[in-house]
Order: C-alpha cells, then structure tokens, then sequence
C-alpha cells in the first residue's frame, strides 16, 4: 500500500518536472503572465523564456499584442521587442486593446498597423460602447491613418487587416441580421452573423469592393452547428455565427483568397464578381491532394504568397476536447491551377505537439526565409528552417498556464517579424532612484549609447534651461535593453541624459533632473537608520507575545511590484470592456458586438 502511493507520488512528480523541467517559470512562480518592469516608466512588459535559440534567429524585431484575463492595466496594448524579448516599444495609453500588430508597407513606407478599440467616455465615465478602427502609425508613432468600414452599424472586426501593393486595405467585418435558416435546421427565420470583407482605398477612403458570404455560400457547407460559442440564432445578441472568417489576402491577379474557418476551407474569390472562383478542403473542395496538403481545419491566417502558393495555420480543433494525437501546424501549400492538385511543400509543428483551438499566425519572413509561426490561443512562438527544423523556440507565459487545459489567459493572435526604425517625438524618460539614474526611451530604435551629463556650475536654476554649454560630460554606457542606468555615486547637482546614435551624435535629451544633495542623503541615512532600530524595537517586544512566522525569501521590490499591479488590476478590471474578456472560457478570438 505504502510503497504504490510512493510509486504514485513518484511518477507524478517526475511527470510534472518533466512537463514543466522544473523551473520557477514555468510552473509560474513569476506568475501567470511574467512581467519585466522599469524605473523610468510605467511599463509591464513580457518577460519571454526562450527554449531554444539560433542566429538566424537574430533578424528583425517581434511584433505581437499580449491580452486575456492575466494582461490587464499597464501591460496591455501593441507591443515591440527585439529577437531576444527586449521590450522596443509598447503603447498602453492610446492603445490598450489592440490586435494582429504588423508591419506593411504602404507607398514605399513602413507603417505599424493593428485594429484597435477604445472605450468612448460620456459625462466623463466609460461609455457602454467601444470604437473599433484600423490605425496605421508612422515611425514617429503618430497615427496617419485611421480606417473604418463603409455602411451604417458596420464595424471592422479584429481578424484582419492586410495591405495591399495597390496601397489598399482589407478589412473584416461581422454582420448580424435575420436569414432563411431552413438550411441550418434554425427555422424560416435567425439571426446570423454574416461574413463580409471590403477593400478600401486607404487615401481617399472609397469602397473598392464588399463580399458578403450568404451571397455566395450555401449554409449547408459549413462544419459548425449552433452553440454557446458561437450563438443558437434566436435573437441578435445570440446571432449564430455559422462562417467565421478571419483573413482576407489578394492574388496576383486581383482576385481574394479568405480564410473560412467553419468551412474548413480557402476560398478565393473573383475580384470582378464576387463568384467563388475555387476552393480548398472543405465539402466543396476543387483539388486533388497528393500529400496530406488539405489535412487543415478550423484554420486561421491564409496568406498568399505569390506563385500559387499559400501559408495556412492549421489549428486542427475547435474546441478543447481532443485527441492527444492530433496538433496544430503551419503550413505551406502550393496548388497547381490547371491540373487542380494541392502538394504540401512546409510542414511546421510544435516542439510540444501544441494543439490550439483558436487564433495563431504563420509568416514567411521575406528576408532570412524563416517561418515564424505564432500559436495563437497557447502564449508561444516558434521560428523555423524553411525544412521544418525549429531553430528558436520561446513562450510568453508558464507552461502550467497553457499546456494542461488552456482556457487562453495569455494569449496574442497573430505575431510577426520585421525590420523596424521608430523615431519617437518625445524625448528620453529618467528617473533618478537610490543613487542611480536610470534612462529609457520608448520606441526609438537607433540609440546606441546614452551619455550622462552633469550641471558644470552646480546646477539651480541655469541648469534647467539645458543650455548645452552648461553641462560636462561624466560618463557613456552602451545601451543596455530598453532601460540604462548610472552610478550617482559622488555626483550632486543636476544631471541630464543624451541618447546617441551610431556615430555617437546627440538624438535627443532626457529632462534635467536633481541627484540627491549630500547633506539630505546624510539626512535620510540617519531618520531611516532611527527608523530601522525602532522596528527592531517593536518586534522584539512583538516577538515575545506571537509565534514567528517566516516569510522565505520575500523580495520587499517583488512585493511592491506585486501591490503595485494589484491596485492597477482592480481598476483595470473595473474599467475593462466586459465584451471580451468576460468569458475566458469562450475560446473564440471574435469580438462579440455589444
Ligand atoms: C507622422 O504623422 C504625424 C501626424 O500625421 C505627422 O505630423 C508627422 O510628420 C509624421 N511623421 C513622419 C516621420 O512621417
Ligand atoms: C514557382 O513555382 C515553380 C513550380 O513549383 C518553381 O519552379 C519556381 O521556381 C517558382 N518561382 C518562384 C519565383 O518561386
Ligand atoms: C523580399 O525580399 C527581397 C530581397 O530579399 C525583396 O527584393 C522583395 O521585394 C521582398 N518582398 C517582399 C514582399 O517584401
Ligand atoms: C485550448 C487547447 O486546445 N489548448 C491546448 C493547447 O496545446 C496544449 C499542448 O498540446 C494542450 O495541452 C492544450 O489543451
């Protein structure tokens, strides 16, 4: 009996380090969603644990938007790193929802892209509704275009947002209206949310083109059948929403190709007629699979990439029940349009055979060709040989959180790779805190060294003017990450902070700010050295009455962090727009409309 419990104790324990390989991370003694914090902002940003890595690797910078039930406050919005999880850039001030961030070109330049959302204010308080727009930022972060879908009640949704050569955008959008649901086994008349796309000129904002899917598709050609998730049909808010597509992209020859996830399908379709000109998988399928190419379903983010070729993510299972012996996939199929056949040339799997129901992006990266496949609903990332090989592998939350049930508590939707420059019109944040200064500046991408600089006549009022004859040189770092920071040690007065660039130029300064004079450090040693004995003091006499509890290894920093996000999840919990993450359960990534 005894030794069968042990044996029983044993093989759960070697189970679960096998899982997780015993580390603080990933059984989540950093917490659900692990944090790297700042001096010299109010940042949350992700603290990734990479698994594996190669140089290849070393190209570009990440773009992705952490959000669920465990990234609430200072931790949300669009969100920069470079390779090696270094935080470049985040917005949670403007942005605090936002998803599918990329880089696109449009007109020669580079512009951050995402959907967003903001809660609209009346009298001063949130307001019930949020609004929901496309944003383009330029390299200053200001925003240069906003998009909006054309048609009364029409909203963009989240799931995509893709510019074309033609410097026009593709949007999404989900329609409730009332439908002859005799197909769907729902009566003569529900409600359902109805697929669209529409194409638009981004400069002069003219509707190009718009797709509808009950135009097209017949309601007896999709997997899904109506449920919690997805809706029964009986009134608006439970409109069933029976298509669900979630990416647009167009062909070299003006046509589209969507993506169709309850069809299990890739349709494309005629730019002129908006008539389904073929599709792939699904109960209409139009090839002939020669090596499992059309082994996909519930899938998200078709992509064309020219050549008659496509990227899928194959997230292979729409609910989290499944067998353990399936998984989700990048892939890469190249379709043959006279002989209609459809080959798998890339086949790109989870080291940990992740299977995922919802979310989750696949990019070629143009210029390493590597294959940077996002899994969407699971907090983790993989970038691959173009073979298939996993050259570097990382996760943004603890395994606990995502590889026994993942119920998506941490989670982005899509994530990409690209070269970025940001030059930001806002100057370098400093903060000076228990004898060091510590420098950071949020977006700027061309820094590579910071230079501190001291007040020559001791400061005081000359010193704020930041005249820059007035100030000496005391010392230059490397730039170290997204915060530097500098010994005060023996330096009074007022100092200042300039970011330079590759050639050591000056870019920009921080703000002139004060070090600690001698005599007040002298001051605070004392009252806090008086302050220390009279605790001791009390606990003394304390101890003589309670008995002691340890407390291990309780950082008092760790446990500011903690209070301080805790105060901040409060408020961002009360704040927070129900609509989406009210139900984490609901594994589906769509924004239900209000
Ligand atoms: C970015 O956009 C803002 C606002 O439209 C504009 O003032 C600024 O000049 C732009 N910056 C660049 C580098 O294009
Ligand atoms: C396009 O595909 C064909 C057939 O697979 C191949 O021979 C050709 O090299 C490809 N072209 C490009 C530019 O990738
Ligand atoms: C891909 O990279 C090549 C050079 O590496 C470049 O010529 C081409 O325009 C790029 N394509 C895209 C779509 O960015
Ligand atoms: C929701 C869901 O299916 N999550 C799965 C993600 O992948 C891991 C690893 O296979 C599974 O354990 C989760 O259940």
């Amino acid at each position: 009996m005894k030794s069968s419990l042990l044996c029983a104790a044993v093989s759960v324990l070697s189970w679960t380090a096998a899982a997780f390989s015993f580390n603080a991370y990933d059984l989540g003694f950093h917490g659900l969603y692990p944090r790297k914090h700042f001096h010299s902002v109010d940042f949350e940003a992700p603290a990734p644990k990479i698994t594996q890595w190669d140089s290849r690797c070393d190209y570009g910078n990440l773009f992705f938007t952490p959000r669920g039930p465990w990234v609430q406050g200072a931790a949300r919005g669009p969100i920069i790193t470079d390779p090696r999880g270094n935080l470049v850039w985040m917005d949670n001030h403007r942005f605090e929802q936002a998803m599918n961030f990329n880089v696109q070109k449009y007109r020669g330049q580079d512009y951050l892209t995402f959907w967003t959302k903001h809660r609209k204010t009346k009298h001063g308080k949130p307001a019930k509704h949020s609004k929901k727009s496309y944003v383009m930022l330029n390299s200053s972060y200001e925003v240069a275009y906003r998009i909006h879908p054309h048609g009364k009640k029409l909203k963009g949704d989240s799931h995509e947002f893709r510019i074309t050569p033609q410097g026009t955008a593709l949007i999404t959008i989900y329609h409730k209206h009332q439908a002859d649901c005799t197909d769907l086994k729902l009566g003569k008349s529900c409600w359902i949310q109805d697929g669209m796309f529409q194409e638009i000129d981004i400069e002069t904002g003219k509707l190009l083109f718009e797709w509808r899917a009950t135009d097209h598709i017949g309601m007896t050609d999709v997997f899904s059948s109506p449920n919690m998730k997805d809706g029964h049909g009986k009134s608006k808010a439970d409109a069933f929403d029976f298509f669900h597509i979630n990416s647009v992209d167009k062909t070299d020859s003006g046509d589209y190709v969507i993506s169709a996830r309850y069809m299990h399908a890739v349709v494309c379709i005629s730019g002129k007629t908006g008539e389904v000109i073929w599709q792939l998988g699904g109960k209409n399928n139009d090839f002939r699979d020669l090596n499992h190419a059309l082994d996909f379903a519930w899938q998200h983010h078709v992509t064309w990439q020219g050549n008659n070729t496509l990227s899928i993510f194959d997230n292979h299972a729409n609910n989290v029940f499944h067998s353990p012996s399936s998984h989700s996939k990048g892939m890469i199929i190249k379709l043959d349009l006279e002989k209609m056949t459809a080959t798998l040339v890339g086949k790109y799997v989870h080291p940990d055979k992740i299977l995922n129901v919802s979310q989750g992006s696949v990019q070629v990266v143009n210029e390493t060709g590597t294959v940077l496949v996002g899994f969407g609903n699971s907090p983790t990332y993989v970038e691959y040989s173009p073979e298939g090989k996993v050259l570097c592998a990382a996760h943004f939350a603890p395994h606990i959180a995502f590889e026994i049930i993942d119920f998506g508590l941490v989670k982005s939707y899509r994530i990409f790779k690209h070269p970025w420059v940001g030059k930001p019109k806002t100057n370098p944040a400093v903060k000076v805190k228990s004898g060091k200064a510590y420098v950071s500046w949020n977006g700027a991408t061309e820094v590579s060294s910071w230079r501190l600089e001291k007040a020559a006549h001791g400061g005081g009022a000359g010193a704020k003017g930041g005249d820059d004859a007035e100030f000496v040189t005391i010392e230059e770092a490397r730039r170290d990450g997204f915060e530097t920071s500098f010994n005060l040690d023996k330096i009074h007065g007022h100092v200042r902070i300039a970011a330079l660039d590759g050639a050591r130029g000056v870019m920009a300064y921080s703000a002139v700010v004060k070090t600690p004079s001698p005599s007040h450090t002298l001051l605070w040693s004392s009252f806090i050295l008086v302050l220390c004995f009279m605790g001791l003091a009390v606990l003394y006499r304390r101890r003589r009455q309670i008995p002691h509890i340890s407390i291990p290894n309780l950082k008092l920093l760790d446990f500011k962090h903690r209070l301080h996000s805790i105060t901040i999840k409060k408020q961002a919990v009360a704040l927070d727009d129900l609509e989406t993450e009210s139900s984490p359960l609901l594994l589906a990534e769509r924004e239900p409309e209000p």
